[in-house]
């Protein structure tokens, strides 16, 4: 009841002329998507195609450049990743993502390519492209998963060069934060760069990847989603692939791009597959969802797309027809109950 009118609150109290204009942005978006299946008969694939979390346009066109010259989309999303792990203006991954409560900055990152496989590394300190560490893993050992200094030693061991990732403007933040030590994990609402990435090669073949520093602040040794297969990323080549960003805990929980994945096989569009999955963290009982951010990605085999979030303000970049874009996310609080 409670939940009911809240919602309802939310809908007419009209969160702002930013909420039409994204429901506007993804319609068109998803009418967009028929369209073009209708003109190109259902089994013609929209392809080379690109999608990634938040405002990633310069992680999107470079990935998109590795496509139109025929490269595969395991190389592309893993180039597209690295964008973000070395922009050190973001804050939630790569260089300069916000340290722990101790003030150690820890990646975690994963992959996956278009036979299934999957690669992943976890609370990984002083090396900045774990990305390309999590490919690794999943190539050139007999894992899928290492952890920490285990990690740490292979990327080592792999070429990859060791360097401090907490930045100055994130150190200060650290020490602004400090002052209160107030542990409140809770991810910020409007804005982050934890990249999940989906593309869709000249083949026709997908795959994904996923990379971040995780919540600000967070416990020594916390781990969220984002390199957990099935959490902040799965990719069936037959079906199609879908992407995390947002709390962990609770993308985990609902094991959000498996399911959003499983939906999509049973029939569903993307979109409805993501709202679906957003649906099922909100509807729980006693969820606090107010209070959080989710949001999902999707793409499946014909290269039509989805994204759904919780709150307001999740945008992502997508390349498809030469063109790449930025397009505001619906939202569930955007609706009437
Ligand atoms: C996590 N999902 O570690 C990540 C955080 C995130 O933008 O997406 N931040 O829970």
């Amino acid at each position: 009841m409670k939940r009911r009118k809240f919602l309802q609150k939310a809908s007419v109290s009209g969160l702002g002329v930013f909420a039409a204009s994204s429901i506007l942005a993804c319609k068109t978006e998803q009418e967009s998507d028929k369209t073009q299946n209708k003109q190109n008969g259902t089994s013609t694939i929209v392809k080379p195609l690109v999608i990634a979390t938040w405002n990633t346009p310069l992680a999107v066109e470079t990935a998109a450049k590795i496509l139109e010259r025929g490269g595969s989309a395991l190389e592309a999303v893993e180039e597209g990743c690295r964008i973000e792990e070395a922009n050190e203006e973001g804050q939630s991954v790569g260089k300069g993502g916000l340290p722990d409560r101790d003030g150690n900055v820890t990646l975690d990152a994963c992959i996956m390519d278009e036979k299934g496989n999957y690669g992943a590394v976890l609370c990984v300190k002083n090396i900045k492209h774990v990305i390309s560490v999590a490919r690794k893993v999943m190539e050139d050992t007999p894992h899928v998963m290492l952890v920490g200094e285990g990690a740490e030693q292979f990327a080592v061991s792999q070429g990859f060069e060791k360097e401090d990732l907490l930045t100055e403007s994130s150190r200060k933040a650290w020490e602004k934060w400090k002052e209160k030590s107030e542990y409140k994990p809770i991810i910020n609402i409007e804005n982050h760069d934890t990249i999940g990435m989906l593309a869709i090669d000249n083949n026709g073949d997908i795959s994904g990847a996923c990379t971040t520093s995780g919540l600000a602040y967070k416990m020594a040794g916390r781990v969220g989603d984002s390199p957990i297969i099935g959490g902040g990323l799965f990719v069936d080549n037959e079906i199609g692939g879908a992407a995390a960003t947002g709390l962990g805990e609770e993308v985990l929980k609902t094991v959000g791009s498996f399911l959003i994945v499983e939906l999509m096989r049973q029939g569903k569009s993307p979109q409805e597959a993501c709202e679906e999955a957003i649906a099922r963290i909100v509807n729980k009982p006693n969820s606090d969802y107010k209070n959080f951010q989710v949001g999902y990605i999707a793409v499946n085999k014909k290269g039509e797309t989805g994204a759904y979030s919780i709150h307001e303000w999740f945008s992502y970049n997508i390349y498809k027809n030469k063109e790449n874009k930025n397009i505001k996310s619906d939202f569930i609080l955007n609706r009437k109950q």
